[in-house]
């Protein structure tokens, strides 16, 4: 699949630091030090709706690590999928009366035309789970005949217990595991797996749904872990440096993830951090496309809202932190969105060499959005009140907000 088209990131003088950011797996946080290129997976979305903010915050979050990494001179290898054949989608298109191809293409187009709006860098591989069908069923094969995963019914399992390291992504007790399985697109309660948080691999073609040729596994279609894990494989290799997403995905998806890929491979761990962004909620609960209470990021583009304020409003929170959408916080970043305009468009103004440090600190600090935001604000403010005398400062302070923070102002 084509992703969308990059927005330039400024270079900026002086040197980059290196990211601090809370990994899930260690529960602390890890200084991650890649090499000249830095690897991430984040998961995409599944697309049967268009782009809520709980999207785009967590969107943001994978975009300013790599925003650190091109800061300290790092190329970044990106690479995002998109599940454009799963239950919910195929579910909708059956709500609707539509078709699921016709449904996921339209919904991932306005999901691009959002990312390119926010000034969301592009990943270099941008894979569908369809697309990647003719890599996963290998795998597939591979995790049976090791005897990693088992045939129910025709379907394939994954066996939990074939990976010594199970567990070691969430470190969830059983019991909410198992809660967390049948919540989020797991069957633990179905007769005959070996234990009931395994997984399906390969889903046997149903009645009425699409398959495609699964060799030796028959027709049928991927299960949802193994979809991330094929494209990482294929495109990152084992022990790459972020594996991205929201909290929800923490388990089953990333548990599951880390463990496909520690069996195939036999190599531990998968990531050198997870890391999850929190979840954003609307009225009080989690924004999601199956509640149904969502602001689309389209809508507010076409209701005339600059993304360069929806941006600014997402950078408003710590990204591990579950918030809430109100108008309020949009509001304040529209505020914030004029008066940072209106600093960076006077010739001169106050140093600015000094900010460029603290938003690279604040950003190294497990991505501290706030106080980069609250650091802007103060030379802003400076600037109204008593101006100065460097004429590079609106321009270098334009450059950087641009370049750390994905805002142009
Ligand atoms: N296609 C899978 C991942 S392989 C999927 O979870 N798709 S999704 O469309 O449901 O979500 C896309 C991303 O947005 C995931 O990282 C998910 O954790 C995140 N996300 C979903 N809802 C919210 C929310 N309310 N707040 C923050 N992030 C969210
Ligand atoms: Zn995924």
């Amino acid at each position: 699949m084509h992703a969308w088209p990059a927005s330039e990131v400024p270079a900026l003088p002086g040197k980059g630091r290196d990211l601090r950011i809370h990994d899930t797996a260690t529960g602390g946080r890890v200084t991650l030090a890649p090499g000249p290129v830095a690897r991430i997976y984040v998961c995409g979305i599944t697309p049967y709706d268009a782009t809520h903010m709980g999207h785009a915050a967590t969107y943001n979050a994978f975009d300013l690590v790599q925003r650190v990494w091109l800061d300290t001179k790092r190329q970044v290898h990106y690479v995002q999928n998109v599940t454009d054949v799963d239950d919910p989608l195929l579910e909708r298109a059956i709500r609707d009366g539509i078709d699921w191809v016709g449904l996921a293409e339209r919904e991932t187009a306005l999901f691009r035309e959002d990312m390119t709006a926010l000034r969301m860098l592009p990943p270099q591989h941008y894979i569908g789970a369809v697309e990647a069908i003719p890599g996963i069923v290998p795998l597939v094969e591979r995790l049976r005949d090791a005897g990693a995963a088992y045939e129910l019914e025709g379907d394939i399992y994954f066996s939990v217990d074939a990976d010594p390291h199970f567990g070691q992504v969430s470190n969830y007790t059983n019991e909410l595991m198992r809660h967390l399985s049948a919540e989020r697109g797991g069957d633990p309660e179905r007769p005959g797996k070996k234990n009931p948080l395994d997984p399906m691999l390969w889903m046997a073609a149903r009645e009425g749904e699409p398959s495609w040729d699964g060799a030796s596994l028959g027709a049928g279609r991927p299960g949802w872990h193994i979809e991330c894990v094929a494209i990482a494989l294929d495109h990152l290799g084992m022990g790459f440096d972020v594996q991205g997403g929201g909290s929800d995905l923490i388990f089953p998806h990333h548990e599951m993830g880390a463990s496909h890929a520690q069996a195939l491979t036999g190599e531990f761990p998968m990531a050198k951090a997870y890391v999850h962004a929190g979840m954003v909620g609307l009225d009080g609960e989690k924004m999601s496309k199956s509640r149904g209470n969502l602001v689309f990021v389209s809508k507010l583009r076409r209701d005339g809202v600059d993304p360069a304020a929806i941006r600014l409003a997402l950078l408003s929170h710590r990204y591990r932190d579950d918030w809430e959408w109100t108008d309020r916080v949009l509001q304040d970043a529209l505020e914030r969105l004029g008066r940072w305009r209106a600093a960076v468009s006077r010739p001169d103004g106050p140093s600015a060499d000094a900010l460029v440090e603290e938003l690279r600190e604040a950003l190294s600090d497990d991505l501290d959005t706030p106080t980069a935001l609250a650091a802007v604000d103060r030379w802003a403010a400076l600037q109204t009140a008593e101006g100065g005398a460097d004429d590079s400062a609106p321009g270098l302070v334009s450059r950087a907000v641009d370049a750390l923070l994905g805002v142009a102002l």
